[in-house]
Order: structure tokens, then C-alpha cells, then sequence
């Protein structure tokens, strides 16, 4: 007896009717059709099984997807040439982003290099240190005033003025590419600024366009979801609603008031946003961030974040993505509880595409709470219970990113390891600030909720790892301490699976920026602190043997090319935090189903440390050699691995 699984009989359907349509098109040739068509039955049953999830109960299915397939086939219609030939070879290389020749780098047009058009200035620079895969941070027209770093959209189809044309953006997309690198542009989906045409027409009495926003006459829904919301930014802005005047009522505003949370449940958002995301893939954008991605449906009595919908959502822009522009990958911004982060990558019940490429948000906090407390437990603990990313797919590994550092350690995994959780992050909190005994930090406090007591960190690596501190004070012992420290944090976002990103001044030590300050429209927002202008002059110093801006910058550049030669580090493998009979010695494991064994040792500790040599049969090195270290080929002694503090070692199983 046949089971019939309806969505997929009507998918198919669907898809058989659109493909129709695409053989009466004139505008494309035989192949061009062949290849749309076949896309189209490639993605017609996630299509419509995500469509289906979000607006099943309300609205008619058929005519959505007949829609979205109409949108992705026109993009599809005027897309270039120079960008179909690398759809065409990322559909022979899926695994193209997954690659061990990935490496990231992060940072801001202006602060990087004055203006859009210049960045190609400095692609020399980025070649050095081994970068394939360039992340601007927001780039498109946003508000004018306080825009939260970008991430208040005017208009996405335009670059923001400030910084230069669409042209431009067009134009660094091709230099990139002909250098074999990829270009990350963000896509705010959660919400526009309320200067968007969207929202103005929205304000102006445009029914159509209100029904993008979520709009409340009265505080009675505001008030009752705000029972179990959580706030971004308590201190900044307090609430998750706006009265605003011109729409006679609140606005769902989970960010800044001048932020408006797009109302999904609408099908036209949707349709809005594909148009969106299709258009920007047709000017050259390689992978979208898509920020703030939990936020995107609202259901009362939760937190509203990491709602099923919001899952389905992204599966079908996905898949109306890929009809069009099967180069492009998305990246899911979603700082979540790790249970919650996986299914970004499509890890349901079953794969479902979904993100290709998300932030490794545990693996950095873990990090820094392992430098601080000097023990690798609670990192060891938290990671083994994480379900590994889906083999299509991998993470973005980071060290420090554009925003706070929220303390995102799990009660649970705290009580495993003996800590209490709450007095843990209050720790962290007060260490990273310079205000716990001995603390070689210079970060400062974000966003301290009153209430909870809770508080997030803001400051640049070289400031959280002492590199800050000890050139103020000529220190030349904590300075080699502090760079060991930042080297060691990157040795692990390097080779733990994964995109490793280079946050822009991290290469060169680059401390905190106090000039927002004076920025009247950045001032409030201490973020600013560890968003920092390149300082070319520093830079400049990079090949300065023993000055701090080369021992990191080289460093850097011998994990790209460390990294470059160790198939074990492409995605699709599985990495293993194990444990290890030293507290402040992390062990991680990649196995790789193609490539074999790969163990890296790090010492978080400021003593030389040694650990059992049974680690390396555990992962498959029993003989190991050594692929990268900071102190020479690793060290055995009897049946210890010694370590130097705050040292590392990459291992290989020895060929033979
Ligand atoms: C993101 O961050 C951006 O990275 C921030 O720079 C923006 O201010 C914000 O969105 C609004 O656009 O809460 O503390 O789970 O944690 O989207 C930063 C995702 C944030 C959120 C994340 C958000």
C-alpha cells in the first residue's frame, strides 16, 4: 500500500505547472529553462511544505508558491552571466563554503578602508592573511542619526549614501571573486527602520503597508506578550513596544524604537523579502547574514524567539533562493541556547535545508569563560552536549564580533561541573570589565539590567585578553601573555570546523576606540568601543619582526596555511570536545569521514600544563605529528603531552 504524502503530491504538482510556464519564456534559452526547471523540482516539496506550516490555516498555498516561483524565475531571468557561471560551479561544488581554504575576515567599509569603493584597495592586505570570504558589516541606506550600526534599513536596494553606490558594491563583488573570494552583506529580516518606504506609507494610512508592521490600537496584546518577552536592551531601550502617533497605536519594536519588527504572518513581508534577498544576489552578494533571525514570529505566552515559523520561514526563502541564485548560502545570526541553534542549520527531525552557515555563538562565550576562569570544563561540558551541525552544512567560528558578549552559559551545564551558574557569569562579567582581582582585562559592562542584575561585555580582543593593558604599562611579560592569549583563542576558532572570522584589528592587537564618544549618534552605545578604524599605520608594522601587530598578523597567516593543508578542518566532519585529565587543557577532535583524524591541545592556563597520553589514541593520533603549535613539535614526556602555558598543538596521525 503507497502512503501519499499530500504536500509533496501538490508540490509536485506545483511544480510541474510553473515549469510549464517557464517553457513558454521567450527571454531564456533551452538551457537556461532546463536548468530553472530543474532547480524548481529540486526545492517545490520544501517550498511548499514550509509555505504550507506558516500560512496553511490562512491563506491559499498554491497561489503563494505560484508567487515566490514567479519572483525567483524573473531573477533568474536577468541574472548575469559572470554570476551564472559560478551558480553553475557551486551546483558541481556544493561544499564550496565548506571548504578548508575558508577564512573570514569582518569589518566596516568606512572603518576599514573610507568608503565602499575603496575596500578593493586593501585586497592585497586580506590576501596576506589568507582571506577567501569578506564580511562588510551593514552597508545598505539606513537611517539617518542613531541607526544601530546599520541594522536600521531605509531602503535595501540601495548602499547607503555615506558609504557609496549599488555600483560599487557590484564592483568589489567581481574583484573578490576574481581573487577566489566570496562576499557576506547583511539582511536585516526581523525589521526596517520606520523611515523605510514601507513604514512611511505604513504611517501615511496605507492599509497594505500597515499590515507589514504588527500594530496594536491599545496596550492590552503589547502588555500581554510583554509578560514573557526578554528585552535586548534594557538599558538603552527598555520595552518591546513604540507608541508612534502617526499609526495611532503601538509598534512591536524588539530592538530600538526606531526599529519596526515586520509582521511575517503577512505573505506579502515574505514576498517583499525574497524580492529583497533575490536582488541583492543579482549584484553579487555571495552569502546574506540574515540578522536577528530568531525574532521573526511572535506567538503569545513564549519569548518569541525560535518559533517553528520562523524555522519555515527561512526554508522557503531558501528555496525561492536557490531557484534563482544557487551560489548564494545564507549564514543564520541566532545568539540562542545551543539546543536551539542547531535547528538553523535544518536539523529538525529530519534535514531540512535551511542556514548553511551559522554563528558558533557557545564556542566563542566558552572561550572567553575558559580564558577568564582558567578551566576548560564547563567549554568541554557544554560543547560534548551540543548535536553537530548537519554535514551540508557548518559554523562560523569567532573569537570577537561586532556586538556584546552575552553570557550565554546554561544552568545545567554549570551545575555539571560544579559551578553556580549565576555567580559564574557575574564572574565573567566583573573580569572582562577589570573589576575582578588580578584581571588582566579592559572591557567594559553592556546593557546591565537593573532587574536582573544581569549584564553583558563589551571590548576589543586585545583589551580582553591584556594586550591592552600591558602596553600601557610596558609590560613585556603580560604583553607575550596576552598575545599567547588572543593566539590561543584563534588557534581554536581555526580549526574547530567551521568559517574561522578574523574580526577587523584583532590581526594587528588593535586595543579599544573611545572616539564614538564624541559621536553624538554612537555615544549611547558602548558597542562602538570594539568597532574600531583600521589603523593602516599599525598595519603597517605587520612584517616588523617582534613588534605586536606581526607576531599576531603572522601568527594568523600560519594557521590559514596550517589550516589550508588539513582536509579534517572542511566541513562535513564531526568535532568532539573530549576530556582530558587536566582541567585547563582542551582537547577537540575532528573526525572526518573523508579525511581522517585531526586533535588539537590548548593549555588555558598561565603554567606549563601536561595531559595523558591517551587522549591521542582516543582521537586516532597514537602516533601523532605535529600540523601547527605555538612552541615547536609537540612534547611528550612518559605518558604526558606537556603544554606551555596558554600553548597549542595541532596533530595529525603520522602517514605510514
Ligand atoms: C543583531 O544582534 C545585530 O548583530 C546587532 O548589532 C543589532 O543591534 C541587532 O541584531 C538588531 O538588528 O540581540 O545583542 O539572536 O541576539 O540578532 C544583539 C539574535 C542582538 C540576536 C541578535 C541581535
Amino acid at each position: 500500500m503507497a502512503v501519499v504524502d499530500s504536500d509533496a503530491v501538490r508540490a509536485r504538482a506545483a511544480a510541474a505547472s510553473a515549469a510549464e510556464r517557464v517553457a513558454e519564456r521567450t527571454d531564456l534559452d533551452e538551457d537556461r529553462r532546463d536548468e530553472i526547471c530543474a532547480r524548481l523540482e529540486g526545492v517545490a516539496a520544501d517550498l511548499w511544505r514550509a509555505l504550507r506550516q506558516v500560512y496553511g490555516g490562512t491563506h491559499d498555498i498554491g497561489e503563494l508558491f505560484d508567487r515566490l516561483v514567479e519572483l525567483a524565475v524573473a531573477a533568474a531571468a536577468v541574472r548575469p552571466a559572470r554570476l551564472r557561471r559560478l551558480d553553475r560551479r557551486r551546483e558541481i561544488d556544493q561544499a564550496w563554503f565548506l571548504r578548508e581554504r575558508m577564512i573570514g575576515y569582518v569589518c566596516y567599509a568606512d572603518r576599514f578602508a573610507g568608503r565602499l569603493g575603496e575596500v578593493a584597495d586593501h585586497l592585497d592586505y586580506l590576501g596576506e592573511l589568507g582571506v577567501t570570504y569578506l564580511h562588510l558589516m551593514p552597508l545598505l541606506s539606513a537611517r539617518e542619526g542613531e541607526n544601530d550600526g546599520g541594522y536600521a534599513v531605509a531602503d535595501y536596494r540601495e548602499v547607503d549614501p555615506r558609504l557609496g553606490r549599488l555600483a560599487d558594491l557590484t564592483a568589489l563583488s567581481q574583484d573578490l571573486h576574481a581573487r577566489g573570494m566570496s562576499l557576506c552583506v547583511d539582511v536585516v529580516l526581523n525589521h526596517t527602520a520606520r523611515e523605510h518606504a514601507w513604514a512611511r506609507a505604513a504611517m501615511a494610512g496605507d492599509e497594505t503597508y500597515r499590515r507589514f508592521y504588527h500594530v496594536f490600537a491599545d496596550r492590552r496584546l503589547p502588555d500581554a506578550y510583554s509578560t514573557t518577552l526578554w528585552e535586548v536592551f534594557p538599558d538603552t531601550a527598555p520595552g518591546s513596544f513604540s507608541c508612534v502617533e502617526e499609526m495611532g497605536g503601538w509598534v512591536w519594536t524588539t530592538f530600538h524604537d526606531y526599529q519596526w519588527d515586520l509582521n511575517w504572518a503577512n505573505p506579502d513581508v515574505l514576498a517583499a523579502m525574497s524580492e529583497t534577498i533575490l536582488f541583492l544576489a543579482n549584484a553579487g552578494v555571495d552569502v546574506f547574514r540574515l540578522d536577528a533571525v530568531p525574532f521573526l514570529w511572535k506567538r503569545i505566552g513564549t519569548d518569541c524567539q525560535n518559533q517553528p515559523e520562523a524555522h519555515a520561514l527561512l526554508q522557503a526563502l531558501r528555496a525561492v533562493l536557490r531557484v534563482a541564485a544557487p551560489a548564494v548560502v545564507f549564514k543564520a545570526e541566532a545568539i540562542v541556547a545551543p539546543d536551539q541553534l542547531v535547528p538553523y542549520l535544518g536539523a529538525h527531525q529530519t534535514y531540512v535545508p535551511e542556514c548553511d552557515l551559522a554563528y558558533h555563538n557557545q564556542l566563542m562565550v566558552m572561550l572567553w569563560s575558559s580564558l577568564a576562569s582558567r578551566d576548560v570544563r564547563l567549554m568541554t561540558q557544554s560543547l560534548r552536549r551540543m548535536t553537530p551541525p548537519p554535514q551540508q552544512t557548518s559554523w562560523v567560528t569567532y573569537v570577537r564580533c561586532h556586538d556584546d558578549i552575552g553570557w550565554a552559559v546554561s544552568d545545567a551545564d554549570a551545575h555539571a561541573v560544579g559551578l553556580d551558574p549565576r555567580a559564574h557569569r557575574r564572574f565573567l562579567v566583573d573580569f572582562f570589565a577589570g573589576r575582578h582581582p588580578g584581571s588582566f582585562a579592559r572591557g567594559a559592562l553592556f546593557q546591565e539590567n537593573p532587574v536582573t542584575g544581569d549584564a553583558r561585555t563589551c571590548g576589543a580582543a586585545a583589551a580582553l585578553t591584556g594586550i591592552e593593558l600591558a602596553m600601557r604599562q610596558g609590560d613585556a611579560a603580560g604583553l607575550q601573555a596576552g598575545i599567547r592569549r588572543l593566539l590561543l583563542l584563534y588557534s581554536v576558532t581555526y580549526s574547530f570546523g567551521g568559517i574561522p572570522l578574523v574580526y577587523s584589528g584583532d590581526e594587528l592587537g588593535l586595543g579599544n576606540d573611545t572616539s564614538y564618544l564624541a559621536d553624538p549618534g554612537l555615544a549611547e552605545d558602548n558597542r562602538w568601543m570594539h568597532r574600531p578604524f583600521m589603523d593602516w599605520e599599525r598595519a603597517g608594522r605587520r612584517h616588523l619582526e617582534g613588534s605586536v601587530e606581526g607576531r599576531i598578523f603572522a601568527g594568523l597567516v600560519q594557521m590559514g596555511q596550517a589550516r589550508r593543508d588539513l582536509p579534517a578542518l572542511r566541513g562535513g566532519g564531526v568535532s568532539e570536545a573530549l576530556w582530558t585529565d587536566d582541567p585547563h587543557v582542551f582537547a577537540y577532535h575532528r573526525k572526518h569521514p573523508a579525511s581522517g583524524d585531526f586533535l588539537a591541545l590548548a593549555n588555558f592556563s598561565d603554567d606549563p600544563q601536561s595531559c595523558h597520553t591517551s587522549v591521542l589514541a582516543a582521537a586516532g593520533v597514537p602516533e601523532p605529528q605535529t600540523a601547527l603549535s605555538s612552541d615547536g613539535p609537540v612534547s611528550i614526556a612518559g605518558d604526558r603531552v606537556l603544554l606551555e602555558p596558554w600553548g597549542f598543538v595541532w596533530l595529525t596521525p603520522r602517514p605510514g
